[in-house]
């Protein structure tokens, strides 16, 4: 073993060891290859670490072939992006999803009522997003098929109850627990996936009692970087504000296409990432426009509606684009 590897490298591979999922092993593996420094010392190593990585994708993809491995926990991705809510147990977590959606959920006055997490569709204007409500997140007994499910989703929100004083404790453990998983990263190494600090939402229930105002003021000195939304479930302070800042969060635009001389297809939007061209566009609505296209005109982010752009022209939200093969 070279001993020249930075402590970053170790970190990893302790989160290595302590994987429980194909996922989590590829993900460390991947970034304690990243972390290493490439020479000739390293070449066994690195090597070595590559056929870790095959073999956590072959019992990845053994698992998910296998029925008996079947995980409720992972639910399938609908609408414009999939958003995990985590929270300690009782917070209220529930309730929002029971709020925003047609979801059949259970809501009760004592902890651990949610034993699966369960789906429902949050409208936000003209699109549906998928938010997932959680069993508790107890971080030293979290299941492993849990922690698959959080690497899933594309968005993770944490829900803390502020009428309760030790929700500045559940907080600060629920985020180390993710900076451990490195699903929260001071660093995101390429083609990996999590996020910074301070592109967490924190949804602050329970308003409507006493404390939360204090609990909210200590949150943001310890916690600066964070944005938290305050709510309350029972008076609906704020519920409104939750559908546009999941869309916000997601980091997707909608683009509507338009066929040559007819009018714009405002049912239904195309979801992109923000920052996507009008190739990417072309490639979402069907392989042939991307490989044939020709030009494209768009209404929206152009200087002038209709213009003819490039197809390196980066889209904005609600923009409508006419491909020409
Ligand atoms: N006063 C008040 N009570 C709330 C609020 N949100 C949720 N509750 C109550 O808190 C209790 C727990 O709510 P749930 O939505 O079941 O909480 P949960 O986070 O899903 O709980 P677990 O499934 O056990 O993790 C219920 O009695 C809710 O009615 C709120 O904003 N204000
Ligand atoms: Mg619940």
């Amino acid at each position: 073993m070279p001993a020249n590897l930075p402590p970053q490298y170790y970190e990893a591979e302790e989160v290595y060891r302590n994987a429980k999922t194909p996922e989590e092993k590829i993900a460390a593996l991947k970034e304690m290859l990243s972390i290493m420094p490439k020479h000739k010392g390293t070449e066994k190593l690195q090597a070595d670490l590559k056929k870790r990585i095959s073999n956590a994708k072959e019992e990845k993809k053994k698992k998910s072939e296998s029925k008996s491995t079947y995980n409720p926990y992972l639910i399938d991705k609908e609408g414009a992006g999939q958003v995990i809510l985590l929270g300690a147990p009782n917070v209220g977590k529930s309730s929002i999803l029971d709020s925003l959606s047609n979801a059949k959920v259970e809501v009760a006055k004592y902890p651990f009522t949610t034993s699966l997490p369960l789906a429902g569709m949050v409208e936000y204007e003209d699109i549906q997003i998928q938010l997932i409500d959680t069993p508790p997140l107890v971080p030293e007994d979290v299941p492993g098929p849990m922690i698959s499910a959080i690497f899933h989703a594309d968005y993770i929100t944490l829900v803390i109850d502020v009428s309760e004083n030790d929700c500045l404790d559940h907080l600060s453990e629920i985020i180390d627990f993710l900076k451990k998983k490195r699903l929260i990263r001071d660093e995101i190494p390429e083609n990996q996936k999590g996020y910074f600090l301070e592109d967490i939402l924190v949804i602050a229930t329970k308003l409507d009692l006493p404390g939360g105002e204090q609990n909210i003021e200590v949150i943001k000195e310890l916690y600066p970087q964070v944005e938290i939304l305050e709510i309350s479930n029972k008076n609906g302070k704020s519920l409104e504000k939750i559908p546009y800042k999941l869309f916000e969060k997601l980091n997707v635009i909608r683009v509507y296409s338009k066929a040559p001389g007819e009018e714009p297809d405002y049912d239904r939007p195309f979801i992109l990432d923000k920052g996507s061209t009008v190739l990417d566009f072309a490639k979402l609505v069907h392989k042939d426009f991307a490989k044939n296209l020709k030009k494209a005109r768009i209404w929206g982010s152009a200087r002038f509606d209709g213009q003819h752009v490039a197809k390196d022209h980066s889209l904005e939200d609600k923009d409508v684009v006419e491909l020409h093969m």
